[in-house]
C-alpha cells in the first residue's frame, strides 16, 4: 500500500522560462504553467518540479536568487504562483520550488550586507578569507575565490562570482534558510527540489583539493573535491532540515548530489541517511551518464537498487536543464529513445521527466553569439552549454510554435513542427501517445510502481530482462537493446512454469497474447511487457 506520495512517483519538471509564454515577451511564466495544467494532468504526473522562479539578476538564470520569497518579475506575481498551486492541486498534480541554497546571488540582502564590513549582523554568513586560502575552483570557471574590494577579503563561490556561497557553519544562516523555506511551506508547495546540497558545507580549515593527473578543459575537474563537498557535517545539516519538513504533513525533499562521471551511487545514496532520516530522495545520474547498452544499463542500475536498498526509494531520471536531451543523445534514434522510457516508467520509486522528453523533442541548435548560458560562454567549444536542452516546448505548428505570439528568448528545436504537442495529439503511435500509455499503465499497475526488481540473465547479451514482483504477482520486461531481431529464453527460476502475457510492447504484437519464456522472439529495439501467468 502507498503511504507516501514519492515513493512511487512521476515528477514533470518544468523549466519555467520554456514552457508557456503568456504575455507575449518570449519567456515562458508561471501563468503558461497554468494555462497548461490540463495537458499535464493529461500525462498522469503527480508532480511538477519548477526550475527556480524567485527573485534573481539572472547570471545563472535563477540559480542565483536575490529574495527566495519573491517571484522574479519575468515569471509573474505570488498571486500566480498561489494560484498554480491551487489550480494544479485540484487536479492532483502536487507542486515542487527549487530551492537554491549551497550559494545565493550576489545581490542578496544577506550578501549586501556581509560584504558592508567585516562585523555586520551578516558578515558571517558567507565565506570570507583575507587571503586566497586555498587551490579550489569555481565549476563555472576560474579561482573559488574573487576578492571584495569593500571588505578587503575574498569571499568563496563554488560557480560564478555573481554566485556567493552561503556559510553554513553559521547556526544563523541555517535559520535563515529555513525560514525561506518555512514562507512557501506555509503557503501549501508540495517540497523542493534541493540545488548541489552535497556542497553546502566546506572544509573547516579549507584544506586543499588533491589534483588529479592529466588535462582537461576545465581546471574545476582537475581536482578531487573531497574538501569542497560531501563532507560529513552535511548529513547533519540535512538530517535537521528533514525534522524542519516532517513537520508539515506529506512534504518532499528531493536533493540534487554533485558528482563527478559517471556517477557514484553509493554517495548518493548516502544522502538519504542510514535510517531515512535525511533526503526523500535524491539523483543519481549514473544512468544519464551510461551509453545505451543493455550491459551497461543493467550494471548501473543494479548498482543503483543495491546502494539504496529494498526499504528507500530510488530515483530515475535521464534527462535535466543540465544535460543534452537524450533524444540527442541517442542520435535522434526514436526507438532507443522509447526503449530508454520504458526502462525509465518500469522501474521502482521515483520517476523524473524532463518537458519535451515526452515528445522525443531533441537539443535546439544554440550558435556561439546566441548563447546565453554562462558556462557555455566560458568553455565554448569544449562545452557548447547547456542552451540547447533547454530548448521552448513545441505546443502547435503556428508562429511561435504556440510558446509565445513574441520572440522566444531562446531557439526552437531544428523542424520543430514535427515534434508538436498538436501533431502528436492525432498521431496514435506518436511519442507522446506512447509515453501517456506507459503512464497510464504504470499508475494502473502497483507492482510496476512499487514491486522489486531483479535482473534475470538471459542467453543474449542485448537484452535487458527483469521481473518486479509484490508477491506472487509479477512482471517481466524484455528489452532488446540492439539493432538486430533476437529470439531469447528467460531461464530464472520464478518463470520454469509459466507462460508470458503480454501487457504492453512497442511493436505491433497484441496484447494478452502469449508467450514462453523459452523462446521470446524480438525485434531490433523492441520492447514488452508481461504479465506472468502461472501454468499449473
Ligand atoms: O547544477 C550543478 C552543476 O554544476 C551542473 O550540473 C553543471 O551543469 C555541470 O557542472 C556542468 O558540467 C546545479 C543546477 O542544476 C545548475 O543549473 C546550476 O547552474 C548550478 O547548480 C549552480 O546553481
Ligand atoms: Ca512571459
Amino acid at each position: 500500500m502507498t503511504t507516501n506520495w514519492w515513493q512511487d512517483c512521476v515528477v514533470y519538471q518544468i523549466y519555467p522560462r520554456s514552457f508557456q509564454d503568456s504575455n507575449g515577451d518570449g519567456i515562458g511564466d508561471i501563468f503558461g504553467i497554468i494555462q497548461r495544467l490540463d495537458y499535464l494532468q493529461s500525462l498522469m504526473i503527480d508532480a511538477i518540479w519548477l526550475s527556480p522562479i524567485f527573485l534573481s539578476p539572472m547570471a545563472d538564470f535563477g540559480y542565483d536568487v536575490s529574495d527566495y520569497c519573491t517571484v522574479d518579475p519575468v515569471f509573474g506575481t505570488e498571486e500566480d504562483v498561489l494560484l498554480l498551486i491551487n489550480e494544479a492541486h485540484k487536479r492532483n498534480i502536487r507542486v515542487l520550488f527549487d530551492m537554491v541554497l549551497n550559494h545565493t546571488s550576489i545581490e542578496h540582502p544577506w550578501f549586501i550586507e556581509s560584504r558592508q564590513s567585516r562585523d555586520n549582523e551578516k558578515s558571517n554568513f558567507y565565506i570570507w578569507s583575507d587571503t586566497i586560502p586555498n587551490n579550489w575552483y569555481a565549476a563555472f570557471g576560474g579561482r573559488a575565490w574573487t576578492y571584495d574590494t569593500n571588505r578587503k577579503q575574498y569571499y568563496l563561490h563554488s560557480f560564478l562570482p555573481q554566485q556567493p556561497d552561503l556559510n553554513w557553519r553559521n547556526p544563523k544562516v541555517v535559520e535563515a534558510v529555513f525560514e525561506q523555506l518555512a514562507f512557501w511551506l506555509d503557503k501549501g508547495i508540495d517540497g523542493f527540489r534541493l540545488d548541489v546540497i552535497n556542497c553546502i558545507i566546506k572544509d573547516e580549515a579549507l584544506r586543499n583539493n588533491p589534483k588529479i593527473i592529466g588535462s582537461r578543459p576545465r581546471p574545476y575537474d582537475m581536482q578531487r573535491h573531497i574538501f569542497d563537498r560531501n563532507r560529513p557535517e552535511s548529513h547533519q545539516k540535512l538530517k535537521m532540515m528533514r525534522k524542519f519538513i516532517d513537520k508539515y504533513d506529506q512534504r518532499m525533499l528531493v536533493g540534487e548530489i554533485l558528482v563527478e562521471m559517471p556517477g557514484e551511487p553509493e554517495l548518493a545514496a548516502s544522502y538519504l541517511g542510514l535510517h531515512h532520516d535525511e533526503l526523500h530522495l535524491c539523483f543519481d545520474f549514473s544512468l544519464a551518464y551510461t551509453r545505451f547498452s543493455a550491459a551497461r544499463w543493467k550494471k548501473v542500475a543494479k548498482r543503483w537498487y543495491e546502494a539504496v536498498g529494498k526499504h528507500r526509494v530510488p530515483t530515475w531520471v535521464l534527462n535535466n536543464h543540465d544535460l543534452p536531451r537524450i533524444i540527442s543523445r541517442l542520435h535522434g534514434n526514436e526507438e532507443k529513445a522509447r526503449l530508454a522510457a520504458m526502462f525509465l516508467l518500469t522501474q521502482r520509486g521515483a520517476i523524473f521527466l524532463y518537458y519535451g522528453e515526452e515528445l522525443g523533442l531533441p537539443n535546439s541548435k544554440i550558435s556561439r553569439s546566441a548563447m546565453h548560458d554562462p558556462l557555455g560562454k566560458r568553455y565554448w567549444p569544449f562545452h557548447s552549454g547547456r542552451d540547447p536542452e533547454r530548448g521552448p516546448m513545441i505546443w502547435n505548428t503556428g508562429e511561435g510554435n504556440g510558446f509565445t505570439t513574441g520572440e522566444s528568448w531562446l531557439a526552437f528545436a531544428k523542424a520543430a513542427n514535427r515534434y508538436s504537442v498538436e501533431n502528436q495529439e492525432l498521431e496514435t503511435e506518436s511519442m507522446l501517445h506512447f509515453y501517456r500509455r506507459l503512464l497510464a499503465l504504470r499508475k494502473e499497475d502497483e507492482v510496476l510502481r512499487n514491486g522489486l526488481c531483479s535482473f534475470v540473465d538471459t542467453n543474449n547479451t542485448h537484452i535487458l530482462a527483469y521481473c518486479r514482483e509484490i508477491e506472487a504477482d509479477q512482471r517481466l520486461i524484455v528489452l532488446n537493446m540492439s539493432a538486430k531481431q533476437i529470439t531469447c529464453s528467460i531461464p530464472m527460476l520464478q518463470v520454469k512454469d509459466m507462460q508470458c502475457e503480454i501487457m504492453f510492447a512497442t511493436d505491433g504484437v497484441r496484447p494478452e497474447q502469449i508467450e514462453s519464456p523459452h523462446a521470446i522472439t524480438i525485434g531490433g529495439y523492441q520492447g514488452r511487457i508481461y504479465r506472468l501467468v502461472d501454468n499449473r
